[in-house]
């Protein structure tokens, strides 16, 4: 089903700060940065890799308020790894097989995405304790 890890979202306070630091000290480059509000977050693409199945990234995000999934992630476990970004051919035929088996799904149908991707979260209970996202690339 997964053709490669895309991304693993990191959460912040300072996005900034972050894309300095990544920057600087790993010479990653900033692919894309966009602000996403009904993610309620401010976030960066920074690249990490190609690969034959696709690029890889390192998604740098930071809360556009308190009361988000990242925000409140933030008040509750601090600054760290709040996701990991799977690839996949087709998001709602991986939905679809995913849901057949019971996996509890965050989203039962795909939504927008960074960099026009097509995704879909399934829920951090479903998947030890780790927030999954599945991402068809444009
Ligand atoms: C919350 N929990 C997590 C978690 N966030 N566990 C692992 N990883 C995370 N990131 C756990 C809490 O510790 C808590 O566990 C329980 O879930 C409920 O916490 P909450 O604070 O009440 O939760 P809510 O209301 O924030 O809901 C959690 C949920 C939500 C995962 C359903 O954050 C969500 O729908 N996330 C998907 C959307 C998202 O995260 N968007 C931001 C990235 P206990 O054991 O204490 O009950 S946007 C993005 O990434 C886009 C731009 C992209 O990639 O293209």
């Amino acid at each position: 089903m997964f053709t490669r890890i895309d991304h693993v979202g990191i959460a912040c306070h300072d996005l900034e700060e972050k894309i300095a630091f990544y920057t600087s000290t790993f010479g990653l480059t900033v692919a894309a940065r966009e602000t996403q509000p009904g993610q309620g977050v401010h976030e960066a693409m920074l690249h990490v890799a190609d690969a034959p199945a696709g690029s890889s990234y390192v998604q740098l995000l930071q809360p556009i308020h308190d009361d988000t999934a990242v925000g409140r992630f933030l008040a509750r476990h601090g600054e760290g790894i709040h996701h990991v970004g799977y690839g996949v051919d087709d998001v709602e035929a991986a939905l679809g097989i995913l849901a057949a088996s019971g996996v509890r799904l965050i989203d039962d149908r795909p939504r927008h995405g960074s960099m026009g991707a097509s995704i879909a979260f399934l829920h951090p209970k479903a998947v030890g304790g780790v927030l999954t996202e599945l991402v068809q690339a444009p």
